[in-house]
């Protein structure tokens, strides 16, 4: 897509761990690196940042350089900004990405409607696999006051909908071990998962398996008790920098990933995979996890979609009439199928534009429009 190089400002609130800051961080990194936009990072927690990018990037902001420029956004959210912004916003900024509903400081917003032509304002919702999301994607919602129009930005799997982050400089294959899953006697596991009963079932039968030669698991919660649990048996891998991490789970036969953008770069990857959802009080999760598992298990035939599905229901938690040792043997079993099934949805992924693509599309739609 052809477009102007932009000037965005992008506002996140970490809820906890590194997921929301993970994906915005991506797409702002993108939108710099790859489209030449302008972009201001507004975060309120920069240690969840400093986390997952290396420390080289993170610097005061400063002009015409290839990555965002970064601003801590100070509790109360109304509160004044790490580095002030700049009064004349729709003067400033032709576009405005609030993540997740993280509610603009009301200045801010009051500000947005006061320039001659207001930015471009739009919500960048959770990824969801659900039917319901195409026909949501772009809807829109008027201020009641101001004026002013927000759209609700959905990414997903389909062409309906705003896409996947994907940067253009990744291509396939990005492994740096392809794996031949006719043969899984050595496997080589990645785990990113969140410290529960069901993780922590399904990684001690990959502990007991005679053919997982390996399991490495990212450094928190759940690597401590795994530590502990199976002494010697588990690699424990500090954290990489975000833009090594699609390297870091290349390294790998079979990952398990949790949130949303880790369960992305897995499918980049083009390996078997299995889900851990973020957990939600009111068990939405189990309908998004559904209606994921329906899209990526289609035209894969049984005994795999079995097993893959029973894995992935067992490591979210829900109570099986098997073990868990045999439901990893089941998938050990699967990976034949599996595999090559992996590769094939990823494969069938690139072919559909990115998400920074769809969104500059209808940046530049709606810049046009009168
Ligand atoms: O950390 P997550 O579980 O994040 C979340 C948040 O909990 C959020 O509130 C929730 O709404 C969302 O999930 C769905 O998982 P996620 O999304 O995979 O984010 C992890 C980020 O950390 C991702 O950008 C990759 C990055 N990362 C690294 O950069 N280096 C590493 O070594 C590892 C293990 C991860």
């Amino acid at each position: 897509v052809l477009s102007a190089p932009r000037r965005c400002d992008i506002f996140c609130r970490v809820i906890d761990n590194y997921g929301d800051i993970g994906v915005t961080w991506r797409l702002a990194r993108q939108l710099v690196a790859e489209h030449h936009w302008q972009v201001r990072l507004v975060v309120d927690d920069v240690a969840a940042l400093r986390s997952i990018q290396a420390d080289a990037e993170v610097a005061k902001p400063q002009k015409g350089r290839a990555v965002p420029d970064i601003y801590a956004w100070k509790r109360p959210p109304d509160a004044d900004f790490g580095f002030s912004i700049p009064p004349d916003l729709g003067e400033e900024v032709d576009v405005v990405v609030e993540a997740f509903g993280c509610a603009l400081p009301s200045a801010y917003v009051a500000a947005m409607a006061t320039g001659a032509k207001p930015p471009l304002w739009f919500n960048l919702e959770y990824l969801s696999a659900e039917a319901w999301v195409g026909a949501h994607h772009m809807l829109a919602s008027p201020h009641p006051q101001l004026g002013l129009v927000k759209h609700f930005y959905f990414p997903g799997f389909d062409e309906s909908t705003g896409g996947l982050i994907r940067e253009h400089s990744l291509s396939l294959p990005i492994s740096t071990r392809p794996t031949d899953y006719s043969d899984y006697s050595a496997l080589r596991v990645f785990l990113f998962g969140y410290e529960s009963p069901g993780v922590l079932g399904v990684a001690g039968a990959m502990a007991t398996s005679a053919n997982v030669a390996k399991i490495c698991c990212a450094s928190g919660p759940l690597a401590a008790r795994l530590s502990v649990a199976w002494p010697g048996r588990i690699d424990v891998r500090a954290f990489v920098p975000q833009s090594a991490f699609d390297r870091l789970l290349a390294e790998f036969d079979v990952l398990l990933v949790r949130g949303e953008d880790s369960f992305v770069r897995a499918q980049w990857t083009g390996k078997p995979f299995i889900w851990q959802i973020y957990p939600q009080d009111d068990g939405a999760h189990w309908v998004k996890l559904d209606a994921f598992l329906g899209r990526y298990c289609d035209g894969l035939a049984e005994p795999a979609a079995s097993a893959l599905r029973n894995l992935s229901y067992a490591v979210n938690g829900r109570d099986l009439p098997w073990t868990a040792e045999q439901l990893w043997a089941d998938f050990e079993r699967a990976l034949p199928m599996i595999g090559p099934h992996a590769l094939a949805w990823t494969e069938r992924l690139f072919t559909q534009s990115d998400l920074a693509s769809r969104f500059i599309a209808e940046v530049e739609k709606n810049l046009k429009s009168p």
